[in-house]
């Protein structure tokens, strides 16, 4: 193994880098000033093409002869008496890593190239984000859990399945609380329509799961925010206010059991997402402020929620809206944007209310079936948001992590 290692460092030391051919750059002794620097150079060899630095003496100087190679000119510049230093002028690559699914090209909120008529660059800068970390654990090696609280979600979808929660403490089917954690044979998650472990498939769930955390660099279909992390599936995003309700709850009863246990039971639960409401609803009004009461509860303990607006253009400080019209700090409310970076003339927006704007137009995830869909609203735009909440506890240091350990909700401020 060592041997291999050695012979890897020693062809990488080998491999040239890229540079320019047509310039070198210098750095002037501190007392030559760059007229003095210009009269003598020889002006068939080489110009002063510009000041790169002036405090420190750099300039960019253009090599004008054939006969001279670059490696050449930065020889005979560094034994210039009057140049401290000369180099070659390097290409900087940008510090991305791209998965190889073979959908991805297609997936313009990650990586925006203009492949769907867009502004290139209008993006989440996927790719930037994934050289730093491609998600999963934290550094403390806590496993991380994004609840996807929606209509259901297709448990066998070949680009979910590899990042799917599963609940091990608990035997599926036999009728029993293994884990004695209030809920009986909850394997993925909880359908809070049936208050029961069976979790439907929704096409929309599918949608937004895919968003999150479709599984990357598999080979196969899209790549999530996270390549890697655990999708809860919730089912309860219609219906009544009881049921959104018992749906939130099994998210912060998880995480509550994960971090009295230590980690040996419930779920390290991070971030929940909500791509459902209640269209002009008061949130403050006493009539929903449970749901208000639910985002601050998760909040202390460590769970910020992300939750999609209404997908119609009104503005939701005057209308309200239940959850974005919701006063909690713990709840990241998200507008839809387009491949554009502009906002989508059908959703909501709100100067107070809405806390930013995520690609949602026609975006490209996993769907029912097992294949992948485009689908629009604000409904896409807050799982970017609930995957990069995620994204985050997987990019943070552990001395952060280990800092907020005991202050979740101050965690919670701070990666919001
Ligand atoms: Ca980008
Ligand atoms: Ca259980
Ligand atoms: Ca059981
Ligand atoms: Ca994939």
């Amino acid at each position: 193994m060592r041997i291999l290692f050695i012979i890897l460092s020693v062809l990488s030391g080998m491999i040239a880098q890229d540079y320019d051919p047509n310039y070198v750059l210098v750095k002037l002794d501190p007392d030559v000033k760059k007229s003095e620097f210009r009269s003598i150079l020889d002006p068939t060899k080489y110009a002063i093409e510009k000041t790169v630095v002036r405090r420190l003496g750099i300039y960019k100087i253009r090599i004008l002869s054939d006969q001279l190679t670059t490696q050449m000119a930065v020889e005979e510049l560094r034994n210039n008496p009057w140049v401290e230093k000369a180099q070659l002028d390097h290409k900087v690559t940008t510090r991305q890593t791209f998965p190889d699914d073979n959908e991805f090209s297609s997936q313009w909120s990650k990586h925006n190239t203009g492949q769907s008529g867009g502004t290139p660059d209008a993006d989440i800068d996927a790719p930037e984000a994934w050289d730093i970390t491609t998600g999963g654990l934290t550094a403390l090696g806590d496993t991380i859990v994004v609840a996807v609280v929606d209509g259901g979600m297709m448990l066998t979808h070949p680009d979910l399945a590899p990042n799917l929660w599963t609940n091990y403490n608990e035997i599926p089917g036999n009728g029993i609380d293994d884990d004695n954690n209030g809920y009986i044979d909850d394997i993925h998650g909880w359908d809070a329509y049936d208050s029961d472990g069976s979790i439907p498939s929704n096409g929309h769930g599918t949608h937004v799961a895919g968003i999150i955390g479709a599984k990357g660099n598999n080979g196969s279909q899209v790549a999530g925010v996270n390549w890697n992390v655990k999708l809860m599936a919730i089912a309860g995003s219609s219906g009544t206010s009881s049921t959104v309700l018992e749906a939130y709850g099994y998210a912060l009863d998880q995480r509550a059991l994960y971090d009295s246990t230590n980690g040996a039971l419930g779920a390290f639960v991070v971030a929940t997402n909500s791509s459902f409401g209640v269209n002009n609803a008061d949130c403050s009004s006493a009539d929903y402020s449970m749901w208000n009461d639910m985002y601050d509860a998760m909040g202390e303990y460590g769970i910020l929620s992300a939750a999609a607006t209404m997908n119609n253009n009104s503005n939701v400080d005057n209308t309200g809206d239940v959850p974005t019209g919701c006063t909690s700090d713990y709840m990241i409310a998200v507008t839809n944007t387009t491949h554009n970076d502009t906002k989508n003339s059908g959703a909501a927006f709100g100067a107070t209310m809405i806390d930013l704007g995520a690609p949602g137009t026609s975006i490209l995830s996993t769907y029912t079936g097992g294949g992948t869909s485009n689908l629009s609203g604000t409904s896409m735009a807050s799982p970017q948001v609930a995957g990069a909440v995620g994204f985050m506890h997987a990019a943070m240091s552990a001395g952060f992590a280990n800092y907020f350990k005991n202050n979740r909700a101050e965690r919670c401020w701070a990666a919001r």
